[in-house]
């Protein structure tokens, strides 16, 4: 492979990297599924991977127990100017985080190999796709890359000899003295992790974790935070989005992209079966968009990825029947727990628990235990291809042209099931402003709020008051060409504590109501949060609900509201200087359409 490439600078960026963390061997990977299935041997080997008997080329890795999630105190945004990173990032100056963890990267590989992956975010060749190329030494990461990417020699030649690459240096921070014998998931100790990010020269370097978002750099390092401030730079956007097609029984075509903070059913809604009869769905990303403007004059999305690297526990037939399809074969599982049988297990599987298992630590556990047996983060990385609602031509360069945008969280009160913004600006409001809780506890009116703006507060590459205005622009070049904006909330609670709307398939009429609107089908009534259903406008036939549910599901409520505002304020006010007139606008008049003012 290494003389597959014809690149001098990634061949002397390789060199330079191979002279600093010193590893035994270097490898060139091809993205073969030769290479995959070796690398997997050698795991299994090693003690590292579980194959399971009844999952066909499945196989279960543990991680070390303080290496279980991406690591947002560890993860850092190293601009020249602290503002620039803002107040959402971690900022560290950049030559003295090169000086860190340039002697941390001093000799890190000794003992293993050097992977070289090169890889496209995107179908290679597509005007919205980026090359990348990860060193890493860590066989686990290189897998999963397999999945989650476009890995290979095509990705070398489509970079010909000069083409533009985004380096992404990756170790887990554990080098092996001579005959020192390994561990099955090697890593360095949290004060020694850094995620780090350059933007300012599209460079990303993480040592210490060997887990998801922190090891995997293509998934949010590139596709969120490199990209989004590149995506500034040159008038698209990179964003926390599943996308979706859905086809009404006429065969039209609508497509929607939805940002939604984890844990708000962000994949089960990109794999949603309607129960709507004759509505159609179809999966194409269910985390990373990249959206572009296109000759048309609309918004025209692709996922960057090839794979989904999605939550395990809470994964069931009621909550996602496509997705429990999707993963009996062809998946690597991390931190769930193993039966006897060979098969994975976690916490809101279905059926009942097995009698015994051995947990996410590798310790016997049985239904007693007073610790859950799969980690509540538990993965499972498995290859689009295999999804069975995957759009069957997702592969399109041109990607796919937005209909719909959805913002949402997980609210228990307030916020109501659905509503639709004004206009863009409004709609900008929307997603500036968005929530959500923490937990689902019981009859959590205390439970602390998050405000996420879009999604995307882990994941901005740049400072956020001026991502903001990036969205008002965007809006400006679209003109009435722009998709309409939604909020939803799954998640309201009655008095009683009770979820008021069933959610999962049912969640396709308010989707279906969204279509409708954009068709000028069904009308909306103005309120002072925005847009809402009339009575009777979202269809609700074949579904049975107790009497005032839907009432209160779509009910404004005005003191609630009131009591947001505070809060969304002093939010914002942490943007200072950055934060733009035009989200100050939309304050103003929702404070007036609510009477504050
Ligand atoms: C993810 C996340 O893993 O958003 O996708 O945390
Ligand atoms: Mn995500």
């Amino acid at each position: 492979m290494a003389d597959v490439c014809r690149h001098e600078g990634l061949k002397s960026w390789v060199a330079e990297v191979a002279a600093m963390c010193r590893p035994d061997r270097t490898h060139w990977c091809d993205g073969s599924k030769g290479e995959y299935d070796l690398l997997m041997a050698q795991m299994v080997e090693a003690g590292a991977a579980v194959p399971l008997e009844k999952r066909p080329n499945c196989f279960l890795f543990r991680s070390d127990p303080t290496d279980v999630a991406r690591v947002e105190a560890r993860t850092y945004l190293s601009t020249a100017s602290p503002e620039d990173a803002g107040p959402t990032n971690n900022w560290i100056d950049p030559a003295e985080l090169k000086r860190t963890m340039t002697a941390l990267y001093d000799g890190c590989m000794s003992g293993r190999t050097m992977y070289v992956i090169p890889f496209s975010m995107g179908p290679i060749g597509s005007p919205l796709a980026k090359i990348g190329v990860q060193i890493t030494d860590s066989p686990y990461a290189v897998v999963n890359m397999h999945i989650m990417t476009r890995v290979g020699s095509k990705v070398l030649e489509e970079l010909g000899s000069g083409g533009e690459f985004i380096p992404c240096l990756h170790s887990v921070g554990a080098p092996l003295a001579p005959g020192e014998a390994d561990v099955p998931w090697p890593c360095a100790p949290m004060e020694e992790k850094y995620i780090s990010h350059f933007p300012e020269e599209n460079l990303i370097w993480s040592y210490g974790s060997g887990y998801g978002g922190n090891a995997l750099l293509g998934k949010k390092c590139l596709s969120l935070r490199i990209a989004s401030s590149i995506a500034r730079r040159e008038g698209w956007m990179a964003e926390h989005m599943l996308i979706l097609r859905l086809t009404n029984p006429e065969g039209r075509q609508y497509h929607i992209a939805g940002a939604f903070p984890s844990a708000c059913g962000k994949t089960n809604l990109a794999m949603i079966r309607p129960t709507i009869p004759g509505w159609k769905a179809e999966t194409i990303g269910d985390d990373i968009c990249w959206m572009k403007v296109r000759p048309d004059g609309r918004l025209h999305a692709i996922n960057p990825e090839t794979g989904f690297f999605g939550v395990a526990p809470g994964t069931s037939h009621a909550s996602n029947p496509v997705a429990t399809e999707m993963l009996m074969e062809d998946t690597i599982f991390t931190n769930c727990a193993l039966t006897g049988d060979g098969d994975v297990w976690w916490e809101d599987m279905d059926g009942p628990p097995p009698d015994h298992a051995i947990d996410w630590k590798g310790k016997d556990w049985t239904p007693d235990s007073a610790v859950p047996a799969a980690h509540p983060n538990a993965r499972f990385t498995a290859p689009a291809s295999r999804c069975p609602t995957e759009i069957h031509d997702w592969d399109d360069p041109e990607g796919v042209p937005i209909d719909i945008l959805i913002f949402g969280g997980r609210r228990s009160s307030v916020i109501p099931l659905v509503y639709e913004s004004f206009d863009w600006d409004h709609g900008v409001f929307m997603g500036a402003s968005a929530s959500s809780e923490a937990t689902a506890a019981i009859l959590d009116k205390v439970s602390p709020v998050r405000r996420d703006p879009f999604a995307m507060q882990p994941f901005c590459g740049y400072n956020m008051g001026d991502y903001f205005q990036h969205w008002f622009e965007m809006g400006d070049r679209l003109g009435d060409k722009a998709p309409r904006i939604f909020y939803v909330n799954w998640f309201r609670k009655g008095e009683d504590g009770r979820w008021l709307w069933p959610g999962f398939g049912e969640n396709s009429r308010v989707l279906k109501w969204m279509c409708d609107r954009v068709d000028g089908k069904v009308g909306a009534r103005e309120t002072a949060i925005g847009l809402m259903p009339e009575e009777g406008g979202i269809d609700l036939s074949g579904l049975s609900m107790p009497v005032g549910d839907m009432e209160e599901l779509l009910r404004v409520d005005v003191e609630g509201w009131r009591g947001e505002i505070p809060d969304t304020e002093r939010h914002f006010s942490q943007f200072g200087s950055h934060f733009t007139d035009r989200l100050r606008a939309q304050v103003a008049g929702i404070r007036k359409r609510l009477g504050l003012d």
